[in-house]
């Protein structure tokens, strides 16, 4: 070998070793799953809003979404489907059940990690959360059905001051 023969071949080795390194990091930090990487996702919720306003997921991919209370008062945590719903006139409480009925986490099961005040549940299926001031929860499941919905905070007066968001799975 020559000189010069020398340097590209060392240039070359370097390359593959680069190459392979930077292989190994990213499998360790990005496990793949079937339909991808986890998602990692925080919800804040405060007077009168969710932040972020949107909330987009990938369908398939396992989801770890943090929900936090950065609020002064108690608030609600529901994500449902609106299609049909006339919500305007329709008496609190019913809409309530209407809201948890139409849960996105109806047959998805959710785990629950952390301290909320209310877990509500209709069987075994998450439909509402209610966080204290400060209180925060991680909730992890799998977006398994795709479409736009609502999210929402029914708490008396939040709602229809702007308490609500977009929850989107695509
Ligand atoms: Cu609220």
């Amino acid at each position: 070998m020559n000189g010069e023969q020398e340097v590209r071949y060392v240039r070359r080795l370097l390359t593959l070793v680069i190459v392979a390194l930077a292989a190994v990091g990213l499998g360790t930090r990005q496990p793949a799953t079937a339909a991808g990487t986890r998602q990692v996702v925080e919800v804040q919720m405060k007077e009168f809003a969710f932040v972020p306003a949107t909330v987009t997921l990938r369908a398939g991919a396992p989801v770890e979404l943090r929900l936090v209370n950065r609020g002064v008062v108690e608030h609600e945590f529901m994500v449902y489907d609106t299609k049909g719903l006339h919500m305007a006139g329709m008496d609190p409480q019913k809409m309530h059940k209407e809201l948890e009925a139409r849960s996105y986490f109806r047959g998805i099961p959710v785990q629950v990690e952390g301290k909320a005040k209310t877990v509500e549940r209709m069987g075994k299926d998450v439909v509402m959360l209610l966080l204290d001031p400060g209180q925060q929860v991680v909730l992890r499941f799998v977006a398994t059905k795709k479409g736009t919905f609502e999210m929402g905070c029914h708490t008396p007066g939040h709602y229809e001051a702007g308490m609500k968001g977009q929850w989107v799975v695509r």
